[in-house]
C-alpha cells in the first residue's frame, strides 16, 4: 500500500480509495472460521489508515460479483458495451452454493460491521459498501440483499458510525429505477456518500445496457448538480464505459477511451455547474 501510495505521489497525486479487497463468502454468510478472516481484514483496514488511503469500497455479493449477460452489445459508434438480461441469466444453471436465506447475509454483515467499524474509526478509514449489481434477488438462485435505497439505509443504520457508509454507484441506482439525484441528496445530507461511481445506463434492472456517460437515460447534469449541492468532496470515478471501435474488449467496462471521454465529461459538467452558480450569484 505504501509502495502504491509512493507511485501515485510521483505524479503529484494522492491515493484516496481502494476497491475490492476481497471478503470471502464465509464471512458474508457468517460461517465457521470467519473470525480469523475478519481479524485479517481489520489489519488491512489499519494498514490502509497508515498508508493514508481513506476509503475502502467493498460489496456483500456472494458466489459472484457484478454480472452481465453480454459484453458485446453494440452502442453508439459501433462501440461494444456490457448488458444484462434477467431472462437469459435465469436460464443459466444456479450457482451451487446451497440454501441461503437473505437474513443470513444481513446477520453476516451486521457481525462484520460490529467488528470492523471500530477499527475503521480508529484508523480514519471509511467503509463504503457498493450496492448489488444487478439489484435483483435471487440471481441464479443466490439471494441479494442490497437491491434498493431502503436496503442501503438499513446498512447505515445497522452500525451508526462516521466510518460506515456507501459507494454510491449511480448505475445501480439507475437500474433500481429510482430518481438518482433524489438519493444523492438523501444519502449526501447524511454524509454517507464516501465514494461515487459515475455511470449511465438505459433500461431496467431486468434488462439494461451500459451506455456512454452522455448517452443513457440518467440526467448526469442533475446528478452532478446534486453532488455539488451536498458538498461532496470524496473520490468519484467513471464506472463502466463501452469499448470503442478498434480497442481491445478483453476487460469489458474498463477500456480506456470511453473512460477518458467520461472524465472529460465529468470535469465539463462540474465546471459548467460551478460557473453558472457564480454567474447567478453575480446577477443577484
Ligand atoms: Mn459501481
Amino acid at each position: 500500500m505504501l509502495e502504491l501510495q509512493r507511485k501515485v505521489a510521483d505524479f503529484g497525486l494522492h491515493l484516496t480509495v481502494i476497491e475490492l479487497i476481497p471478503i470471502s463468502d464465509r464471512v458474508k454468510l457468517g460461517l465457521r472460521g470467519r473470525d480469523e478472516e475478519i481479524d485479517h481484514f481489520c489489519q488491512t483496514v489499519r494498514n490502509l489508515g497508515h498508508a493514508g488511503i481513506r476509503v475502502m469500497a467493498y460489496n456483500w455479493m456472494v458466489g459472484f460479483t457484478w454480472f452481465r449477460t453480454s459484453v458485446a452489445t453494440p452502442v453508439r459508434g459501433d462501440a461494444l458495451s456490457t448488458a444484462y438480461n434477467h431472462e437469459v441469466m435465469q436460464n443459466l444453471p444456479p450457482a451451487a452454493l446451497g440454501e441461503i436465506h437473505p437474513e443470513q447475509l444481513w446477520a453476516g454483515l451486521e457481525y462484520f460491521l460490529q467488528a470492523v467499524v471500530p477499527v475503521a474509526e480508529e484508523s480514519g478509514v471509511q467503509l463504503a459498501i457498493h450496492p448489488d449489481d444487478p439489484p435483483l434477488s435471487p440471481v441464479r438462485g443466490v439471494p441479494r440483499i442490497l437491491t434498493s435505497p431502503m436496503a442501503l439505509q438499513r446498512v447505515i443504520d445497522l452500525v451508526p458510525s462516521e466510518a460506515n457508509g456507501l459507494t454510491f454507484c449511480q448505475g445501480c441506482f439507475g437500474e433500481m429505477g429510482v430518481d438518482v439525484p433524489t438519493y444523492i441528496r438523501h444519502f449526501g445530507k447524511q454524509r454517507k456518500i464516501f465514494f461515487a461511481h459515475f455511470r449511465n445506463i438505459r433500461g431496467t434492472a431486468e434488462d439494461f445496457v451500459e451506455t456512454f456517460h452522455d448517452d443513457g437515460q440518467l440526467d448526469m447534469f442533475e446528478a452532478m448538480q446534486a453532488y455539488h449541492e451536498i458538498g461532496f468532496a470524496g473520490p468519484m470515478r467513471p464506472d463502466h464505459a463501452p469499448t470503442m471501435e478498434g480497442e481491445s474488449n478483453e476487460n469489458p467496462g474498463y477500456a480506456v477511451q470511453g473512460r477518458i471521454l467520461a472524465i472529460g465529461y465529468m470535469r465539463g459538467l462540474l465546471e459548467a455547474i460551478e460557473k453558472s452558480k457564480l454567474i447567478k450569484m453575480g446577477a443577484d
